[in-house]
């Protein structure tokens, strides 16, 4: 597939901070040492209902990490994947009696859009699952001959017990599990299970549901765990250094994923770091298209906001919490934006060397957006009461905001 076009990332004086961040497999903010060359693989949308608040949340924080690792002068590889085939695709597909090919490229291209228009730098690689089955084929294939996967009815399950470290990326207990397990795609009543966790690997072709080639495993389509794997160690190989995702994926998404690869390749970790969003939510629940509660970007920008605004108040929010969106959350942001445009309109100011140090400090700490809000907001409110004679620092400030935080003022 192709990603979405980027928007241009000024370069800033001096150097960017190396990141720390909150690793959910081992509970604590570590330092990620990228190469020249750093590594992320960020699960992308199902496309049935794009693009929600909460689905831009999570991308910004991500793009943030791109953000910081750029202004450390590193190169950054970036793989992004669609699932443009799943259970949850299909349901909508026949609900709205839509073709569910047409409702994914449709959904993927608004997505796009909705990117473009947030400024969200693109992933290098942005790949469907649909185009990943040959690719997916034979690690399943490989798993069985492994003594990983076994057969239930046709259905081809992943043993998670043949992973010594199963269980180290979410760290939570069975029963967490099992519920989990239930809630998020998983099947763990189905009888024949070694496991009750034991996720599906390959699915054999259902009447009336598309189906592809599966070699020795017969017709069907891939689980949803092992296209992320196929596509992640395609790209990017295994011990990347970021695998990214909101926290609902922790458990079993990116729990499984793991234990895919690393009985796969017998090598440990598959991701250096396991990063992980809040959920962003709408009137007391958590953003989600199977509830329906959902503020999407391209309404917003319809109604005319600026998507820059949508960007701030994204911004407004630390990455790891979860929070609210109500029409107060937009209308502060419409006016730290007004403010902002407004202090760097001017052709002097005061010093802005501070600032840029200020916001690389934040975000390099956890991309603790907040407090690099907080910083630009004190230099405009300098700007709004005494001004200052540094000539160009509106300038600097104007690309530091547009480099670091991708909001173009
Ligand atoms: N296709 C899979 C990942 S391989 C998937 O989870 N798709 S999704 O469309 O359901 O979600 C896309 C991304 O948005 C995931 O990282 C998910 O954790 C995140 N996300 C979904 N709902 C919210 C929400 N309410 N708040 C924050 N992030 C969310
Ligand atoms: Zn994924």
């Amino acid at each position: 597939m192709y990603a979405w076009p980027a928007s241009e990332v000024p370069a800033l004086p001096g150097k960017g901070r190396d990141l720390r961040i909150h690793d959910t497999a081992t509970g604590a903010s570590i330092a990620i040492d990228p190469g020249p060359v750093a590594r992320i693989y960020v699960c992308g949308i199902t496309p049935y209902d794009a693009t929600h608040l909460g689905h831009a949340a999570t991308y910004n924080a991500f793009d943030l990490v791109q953000r910081v690792w750029l202004d450390t002068k590193r190169q950054v590889h970036y793989v992004q994947n669609v699932t443009d085939i799943d259970d949850p695709l299909l349901e909508r597909a026949v609900a709205n009696g839509d073709d569910w090919t047409a409702l994914a490229e449709r959904e993927t291209a608004l997505f796009r859009e909705d990117m473009t228009a947030l400024r969200i730098l693109p992933p290098r690689q942005y790949i469907g699952a649909v185009e990943s089955i040959p690719r997916i084929v034979p690690l399943v294939e490989r798993l069985r001959e492994l003594g990983a996967a076994y057969e239930v009815e046709g259905d081809i399950y992943f043993s998670v017990e043949s992973d010594p470290a199963f269980g180290g990326v979410s760290g939570l207990d069975a029963h967490a599990m099992r519920l989990l397990s239930a809630e998020r795609g998983g099947d763990p009543d189905r009888p024949g299970k070694k496991n009750p966790l034991d996720p599906m690997l390959w699915m054999a072709a259902r009447p009336g549901e598309p189906s592809w080639d599966g070699a020795s495993l017969g017709p069907g389509r891939p689980g949803w765990h092992i296209e992320c794997v196929a596509i992640a160690l395609e790209h990017l190989g295994m011990g990347f250094d970021v695998q990214g995702g909101g926290s609902d994926l922790a458990f079993p998404h990116h729990e499984m994923g793991a234990s895919h690869a690393q009985v796969l390749t017998g090598e440990h970790p598959f991701a250096k770091a396991y990063v992980h969003a809040g959920m962003v939510a709408l009137n007391g629940a958590k953003m989600s298209k199977s509830k329906g509660n959902l503020v999407f970007v391209s309404q917003l920008r319809r109604d005319g906001v600026d998507p820059a605004a949508i960007r701030l108040a994204l911004l407004a929010h630390h990455y790891r919490a979860d929070w609210e969106w109500t029409d107060g959350v937009l209308t502060e942001a419409r006016e730290r934006l007004d403010r902002w445009r407004a202090a760097v309109s001017r052709p002097d100011g005061p010093p802005a060397d501070d600032l840029v140090d200020e916001v690389r400090a934040a975000l390099a700490n956890d991309l603790d957006a907040p407090t690099a809000l907080a910083a630009v907001d004190r230099w405009a409110e300098r700007q709004a009461t005494t001004g200052g004679t540094d000539e160009g620092a509106p300038g600097v400030v104007s690309r530091a905001v547009d480099a670091l935080l991708g909001v173009a003022l």
